[in-house]
This record gives C-alpha cells, structure tokens and sequence, in this order.
C-alpha cells in the first residue's frame, strides 16, 4: 500500500524562493517595511519603530493590514480550505484567509490593533490570543466571555499588544474538530527597541498531527493519537520549505504547537541552540542552557536561537520517529526477519502484482506504487540518494553566501562519509 512519490525539487524551488524573499540582506540598513500588502496605506506608511526584521513563514503568509487613524486593522476570515499538504495528498481542512495555518499575524509592541472576524464556516467560532495579554472580553472564549460568531456574522477584537513576544491564535470553540481541522496561527510582536547587532533570520513554523486515513481527505478530528501525518504550516516534508541563512547570521526559529494531542521534541543538526523565548515571554540569559532539542508541548510556544556557524544542509526535524515519515498505516503485521517468499507467491495469484513489505525494516516501502491522494511513508530526493524522512521534517540550509539558489551543499572534498577502502581496513587492523 505504501510507495513512493518522490516530490523531489519541491525543497529545492522552496530554497530558491527564500533565498530571494530573505529580508534585512544589507546589515546596517533600516530593515524593511512591514509585511508585504496590497493595501497601499500599509505599504505607504509604516508607524514609528517598525524597524523590525520581518519574520519569513515558510510555505505560509502575513496578513497585511491597513493603518488608521493610527490603530492597526487586521481581517481574519474563518473558513473551509482546500490544502496540499505535499505533492499527492490534499485534504478539506479549515482555516483563516485561504489557508492552513492561519496567516502569521505581525506587530510591534504598543501597536493599537482592531482585528475583524468573519466566520464563513457553517458553524459558530470565535478567535482567542493565545498568551497575548488582553482585556478579558476580548480573550475569545465562547460562552465565557463573549458570545459565538455564528455563521456569516463579524466581529470586531480591539486590544493593545502591550508586550512584546510570539503568541498563537485558535478558536475557543467546538476547539477539537476547528483546531484539529487546521485553525491555528502565529503572532508576533516585536519589541519597539531592539539590540540586534547581526541580520537575522526569523523564521515562524506551526506543529500539527493530522489523522487522514488513506485515500481520504477530511482530517478524522475525533483521532486521539496513530496521527499519521505530521507537518510543519501544514506541510510535509519534502513539500517544507526549507530555512536558509549565512554563515554569521542570527537564526531564530519561532516554533509554535497548536496540534489536537501530541508534543514535538524538535531536533536540530549540526548546531546547539539557546531556547530564548516562551509563549510567557523571554527567558533570562542566566537562565538559559544550550539544547539540540526542544519539545515543544501542545499549547506553547518555543523560540530557539542560534548563531549560524556550519555550513551545510542540516535536517530539522520532530524526533518522535514516526513524526519524521509520511501518511503510513500502522496496522500492518511486523514481519521485520521473516522469509516471505512463500506468501508472496500465493498472494500473487489472489492480488497480481502485491508483495508483503518490509521484511528487513520499513525501507522497502518507498518503492511500492501509491494509492489515489496519499503520499509516500518516506520523503524526498536527496543529492546522495532518496530521504527515507517526511512529515515533521524540513532542512537549515547554511552557506558561506547565499545566492539565489542554495541548491544541495557542496561538500569539501574528503568530508563525505563513503566505503572504507581495503586500504584503510589494513592500515587501522579493521578485520571483516
Ligand atoms: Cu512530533
């Protein structure tokens, strides 16, 4: 049942896309506007001590807004999306302006914000500020502290982002089917005085388990665990996007878990990181200690910093191993070690074609043709041979200078693991 659609090149054109859009590429230089906009006030006038680095949402999008009259106007529109979640599989989820997750929401600290909502699900919801500090009627609790959006109607949230900080947004509402059907988004805030001495990289990534069973394309939001599919802003590897930076650069990865269940120990290669922030705000410099994972428990959020110092094309990646593969099933038989011959060849007479897999691992099962709207248990062409890794998994593609594509890493000659030759076995006595 489970086979390969090697999607390569998707994370290779992802590269080439970020490579371009990366902002604040002339250190010195006042950082760029606020978020690209159609919205010609936004574009025209950015309000004092926006000078902030922009975050970049992989495989995602910031929602514009209009100023007026000094306050922030943001649209939300809750509603059914159509979502691919890698090359092969699209599923009906729900979402906000098109899309799952949700658009990055984007301000600076003291901003003014009114942020409408127009619920055009066919069933009520309302919008709460995940960690955002907020006058109590405005913290979007149905029932509690303010009555539904029913189907159809807007409402209006108005509060002042009084601390700076990376924050999420949900509904508070039927929250099992709308959060695990793909409702959930980021906030930043960035603080109006900053101290960032080097570019910065900021990048903002959602966790999320999906049960779709396969062949299938509603998300199943009554699962309680065997989530089979597992994405970064809704998307599995190698549909990631993958971050990039250059070598010198501050990387900050803003990851962000609204998924129905599960929590992500997140793991990095290649490079240490400091957790530097909570959903509850900075952590004290003293109070930090170096990690190369970060579980990110359902319901926070986790910020990690790091300088980048190794080039390469480094994997990050949920550790939970399977959270780093693609739509699998897991009630097939363990027959890791067993001689199947025989039951192939009968199999064959009732399923022409059918094979049992995985008898010496799960390796094998990336060869096998796919079912209508699944993707492969595995992931994506690699420069060596395929990734046998999907879902939660993306790649920090790190360059002495990034052009316009950084394309697969180009090792220098000697650092690539290959066969020991017969005269490295002799000179170190290494006996088969
Ligand atoms: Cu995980």
């Amino acid at each position: 049942m489970l086979g390969s659609t090697l999607a390569a090149g998707a994370a290779v054109v992802g590269a080439r896309r970020l490579a371009r859009a990366q902002p604040g590429d002339m250190p010195g230089m006042p950082m760029p506007k606020p978020p690209t906009s159609p919205h010609p006030a936004a574009a025209a006038a950015p309000p004092a001590g926006a000078h902030y680095t922009p975050v970049v949402v992989p495989n995602g999008r910031t929602l514009p807004f209009e100023l007026k009259d000094g306050v922030k106007i943001f649209h939300l529109v809750a509603e059914p999306v159509k979502h691919e979640i890698a090359p092969g599989l699209e599923i009906m989820a729900w979402g906000y302006n098109g899309g799952t997750p949700g658009p990055l929401l984007e301000a600076v600290e003291g901003d003014r914000v009114r942020i409408y909502v127009t619920n055009k699900l066919d069933e009520p919801t309302t919008v709460h500020w995940h960690g955002v500090p907020v006058p109590n009627g405005m913290d979007g609790v149905a029932g509690l502290t303010q009555s539904y959006i029913k189907p159809g109607k807007t409402f209006r949230y108005e509060f002042t982002f009084t601390r700076a900080g990376t924050f999420m947004y949900h509904p508070h509402l039927d929250e099992m089917t709308q959060i695990a059907l793909g409702m959930s988004g980021m906030i930043v805030v960035h603080p109006r005085e900053h101290a960032e001495t080097r570019r910065v990289r900021d990048y903002s990534l959602m966790l999320h388990e999906w049960k779709i069973p396969i062949g299938a394309s509603r998300p199943d939001p009554l699962a309680m665990n065997d989530f089979n599919v597992l994405t970064f802003n809704s998307k599995s590897f190698p549909a990631t996007e993958p971050l990039v930076a250059e070598v010198g650069d501050l990387v900050r990865i803003r990851l962000g878990n609204l998924g129905p269940m599960d929590h992500h120990p997140i793991h990095l290669h290649g490079m240490a990181f400091e957790v530097t922030e909570t959903d509850g705000g900075a952590i004290p410099k003293s109070a930090r200690w170096p990690e190369t994972t970060v579980l990110v428990p359902t319901g926070t959020v986790r910020v990690i910093e790091l300088v980048a110092t190794a080039p390469g094309d480094w994997p990050m990646h949920c550790h939970m191993t399977h959270h780093a593969m693609n739509q699998m099933g897991h009630e097939a038989a363990n027959v890791i070690g067993v001689d199947s011959r025989g039951i192939n060849e009968k199999l064959g007479h009732v399923v022409p074609g059918s094979m049992v897999m995985g008898e010496t691992g799960m390796g094998d099962a990336m060869i096998m043709a796919m079912p209508k709207n699944a993707i492969s248990m595995m992931g994506g062409k690699g420069p060596f041979a395929d990734i046998d890794m999907g879902g939660m998994f993306t790649i920090l593609k790190v360059r002495p200078k990034l052009g316009a594509d950084p394309g697969w890493y180009s090792h220098p000659k000697g650092t690539v693991a290959d066969e020991a030759s017969a005269a490295d076995l002799a000179r170190d006595g290494v006996k088969l």
